[in-house]
């Protein structure tokens, strides 16, 4: 599923965030950037110890909730990686929706930094945070078109959602979006 936001694509995919062969992928990190299992674990797995290196020298202090850091990709496909931390789903009255959308914004800021054209999001809290999906869903999908409206880059987002469920959810969102006057 596809959707186009003044002269940027969005689209949807069911795939493995390692291996796309974009500008940036996006790890699904702690705010330790301790590693961990999950997207992260995958990252890590495939880049090898370089990022772990990157990040420990770089980032000593990690990335707090909300936030996003740059390293290089290893031996992925990817250029670079950005590790993003989201929040953990707490029942949320713990400012996890801002979190969340801060998360997704930081990333496409520190990606425009880069530069990339290019950017794949895996589904970031839904996994080990427990972000019920159809909500992660909607504000992802709502803080990516936002970005994308005012600033008209990154070129291409890509979600690369793990398995069905995950990506009727986000297809769910997004058809709404597309109704939205600036989408076709
Ligand atoms: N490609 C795309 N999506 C994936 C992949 C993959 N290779 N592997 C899992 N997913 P999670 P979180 C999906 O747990 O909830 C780690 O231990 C998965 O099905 O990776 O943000 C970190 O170190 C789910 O829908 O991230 C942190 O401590 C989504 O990606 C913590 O987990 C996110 O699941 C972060 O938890």
């Amino acid at each position: 599923m596809q959707a186009t936001i003044g002269a940027c694509k969005l689209e949807l995919v069911i795939g493995d965030i390692t291996r796309q062969a974009a500008d940036a992928i996006v790890n699904a990190a702690n705010s330790r950037l301790a590693g961990g299992g999950g997207v992260d674990g995958a990252i890590h797995r495939g880049g090898g110890p370089s990022i772990m290196e990157e990040t420990r020298r770089h980032y000593p202090q990690g990335c707090p909730t909300g936030d996003a850091v740059a390293t290089g990709a290893g031996k992925l496909p990817a250029r670079c990686v950005i590790h993003a931390v989201g929040p953990i789903w707490k029942g949320g009255q713990n400012q996890e929706e801002s979190l969340l959308a801060s998360a997704y914004w930081r990333s496409l800021e520190v990606a425009s930094a880069q530069p990339c054209a290019s950017i794949a999001f895996p589904s970031l809290s839904t996994g080990a945070y427990a972000y019920p999906l159809q909500q992660a869903a909607r504000i992802a999908l709502h803080t990516v078109a936002t970005y994308l409206r005012l600033h008209g880059q990154p070129q291409l987002v890509r979600f690369v959602l793990f398995d069905e469920r995950a990506y009727e959810a986000y297809a769910d969102a997004l058809t709404p979006i597309l109704s939205e006057n600036h989408c076709r």
